[in-house]
């Protein structure tokens, strides 16, 4: 199952920026935004529901099994997997684990293993094996959030700052101070929108963003602004659920 389908409006803009950034940068960001082109991490699976990532950040998915050992080996393939859960496995995973039914690492086995990677996934054949037979195995792959064991849970919506003074500073680090426990310890998404009805989402105002990150927060600065103004924003964090 997808994991997000319940989310109607994501706009997980994630964007490591520490340092500040120049106007022309700042420029070429938006424009970036607005032509809305394929980016590492970049998951699109229902128009409403995009997530940018430029970090991507990556958890595992279930655990997988299509096949046993018998009939020449234990095949989890990533075509045959895909084909058995369509939706349930990235386009591109970042890493495979695999082992057997009981929990065993592959590699802890005796079993000569003849493949696992995230291009063909895992293979163990039969006729490799010194007593002529593999294990039984799964497999799991990682991927980004929408696709993890581990559902989303949203934090509730936070505003602490108004955009007078330099612009409206809603970062992570003093949320945590003045909302203790209130958000996880590593969120996977940010979600800005403005303060007021009808909450636009924040990358749908055309401002620029000097910080929209789920491990910094999300920082709007009245001087990366061609009005020299921002709107106001409140910001909540999608996390892991701690179940
Ligand atoms: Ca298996
Ligand atoms: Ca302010
Ligand atoms: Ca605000």
């Amino acid at each position: 199952m997808i994991k997000l389908v319940c989310i109607a409006i994501v706009a997980g803009l994630v964007f490591d920026l520490v340092e500040p950034m120049e106007k022309n940068q700042m420029n070429s960001l938006s424009a970036r935004f607005s032509k809305r082109p394929p980016r590492p991490g970049h998951i699109q699976r229902e128009p409403e529901l995009e997530v940018y990532s430029s970090v991507p950040i990556q958890c595992w998915t279930e655990w997988f099994n299509s096949d046993n050992p018998s009939r020449g080996g234990d095949q989890e393939t990533l075509s045959k997997l895909r084909r058995q859960y369509p939706e349930e496995i990235c386009l591109n995973p970042a890493g495979i684990e695999a082992t057997t039914l009981s929990g065993t690492p592959a590699d802890k086995t005796e079993d000569k293993i003849f493949k696992s990677d995230t291009t063909t996934g895992f293979i163990c054949r039969n006729r490799d094996q010194k007593h002529g037979k593999c294990n039984d195995y799964r497999v799991r792959f990682s991927c980004p959030p929408p696709y993890c064991s581990k559902k989303v849970c949203w934090t509730d919506w936070f505003d602490r700052d108004n955009p007078s003074g330099t612009g409206d500073w809603e970062t992570l680090s003093s949320l945590r101070n003045e909302n203790r426990g209130k958000i996880c310890e590593s969120p996977w998404f940010i979600e800005a929108v403005t303060k007021d009805s009808p909450y636009t989402p924040a990358i749908q105002t055309g401002e620029n963003f000097y910080m929209f990150s789920p491990t910094q927060g999300f920082v709007c600065r009245q001087r990366d602004q061609s009005s020299k103004t921002c709107l106001d924003y409140k910001v909540r964090f999608g996390c892991p659920c701690t179940e």
